[in-house]
């Protein structure tokens, strides 16, 4: 919980030259309004990954995983970044020696401010070409909402677009895994607003234990990260992060 001597302690790991890596995960975009997955409220609560987070469920049915697809753009843009958002952008300027890495696709720490972003599951606004062909681009940002036609095409081939997520079974980008598991050479590592269920990212965790960092949650439920960080701050991320900010010097 997150009382005087947790943050007593925080704020005394948080100088001005620590190595700062903060994880997150859709939670923290649950307060602007973007559904998480998982949970009572998940996203798969009513759908189910098999049909639409895989390349062969893109492969049977592009249309329905563009449906799904469109729908969450336009809710997402609508949606504007909360506290814990803006906090991260705000030590991302602040700490010479910080990373964001995000396992979100919704580009919210990204409007908020923070540059560099580590994105392990790429973002929703970006597409490419299904087919692959040799005339477009490997991906290029694609902000129209809605689109006129599902699935949208190439210029180029006329084939299908797809959407600029990774999907289960496909690899992450080798050159953002790698700067990630570099990011584990911290001295202080946040995991908050994931569940901490999905590899590699849920992994990235115990490299950092390794590597000596204090590791912490911030997560109003428990997740199979809870046992393995050194403290556990049960409560929302766009509530805490403003509370540990609060006792930085300023
Ligand atoms: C709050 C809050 C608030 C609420 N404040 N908190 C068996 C063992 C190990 C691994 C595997 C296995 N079988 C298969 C795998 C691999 C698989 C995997 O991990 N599966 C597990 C589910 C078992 N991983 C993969 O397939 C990955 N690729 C891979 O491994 O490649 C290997 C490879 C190599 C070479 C060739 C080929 C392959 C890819 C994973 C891709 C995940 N994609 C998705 C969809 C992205 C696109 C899209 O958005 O549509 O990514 S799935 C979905 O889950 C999305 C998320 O990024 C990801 C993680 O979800 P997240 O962020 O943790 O959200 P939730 O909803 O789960 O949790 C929200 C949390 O927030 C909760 O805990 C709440 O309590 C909390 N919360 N409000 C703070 N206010």
């Amino acid at each position: 919980m997150l009382d005087g001597p947790v943050l007593d302690r925080l704020a005394r790991t948080l100088t001005p030259d620590a190595r700062i890596t903060v994880m997150t995960g859709a939670g923290v975009s649950a307060a602007s309004g973007v559904p998480t997955f998982r949970g009572s409220t998940g996203l798969w609560r009513n759908f189910r990954a098999e049909d639409l987070a895989t390349p062969e469920a893109f492969a049977r049915n592009p249309r329905t995983v563009w449906e799904w697809y469109d729908w969450r753009r336009q809710l997402i843009a609508r949606c504007v970044p909360n506290r814990a958002h803006e906090i991260l952008a705000s030590w991302s300027r602040r700490f010479p020696a910080f990373t964001l890495i995000t396992q979100n696709v919704d580009g919210l720490h990204e409007r908020a401010g923070t540059d560099p972003v580590l994105r392990m599951h790429g973002s929703i606004w970006d597409v490419s070409c299904w087919n692959g062909c040799a005339a477009s681009p490997p991906r290029w940002r694609d902000d129209t909402v809605p689109f006129t036609a599902l699935p949208p095409t190439c210029a180029h081939c006329g084939g299908p677009l797809r959407p600029g997520v990774v999907w289960f079974g496909e690899p992450l980008d080798p050159e953002v895994v790698d700067a990630c598991l570099d990011a584990t050479r911290c001295d202080v590592f946040f995991t908050s607003g994931t569940s901490a269920v999905v590899y590699p990212a849920a992994g990235l965790v115990a490299h950092a234990r390794r590597h000596g960092a204090t590791t912490v949650e911030v997560n109003p439920e428990g997740t199979p990260a809870s046992g393995e960080v050194d403290l556990v701050i049960a409560q929302p991320a766009e509530l805490v992060l403003p509370v540990v900010d609060a006792q930085l010097p300023r």
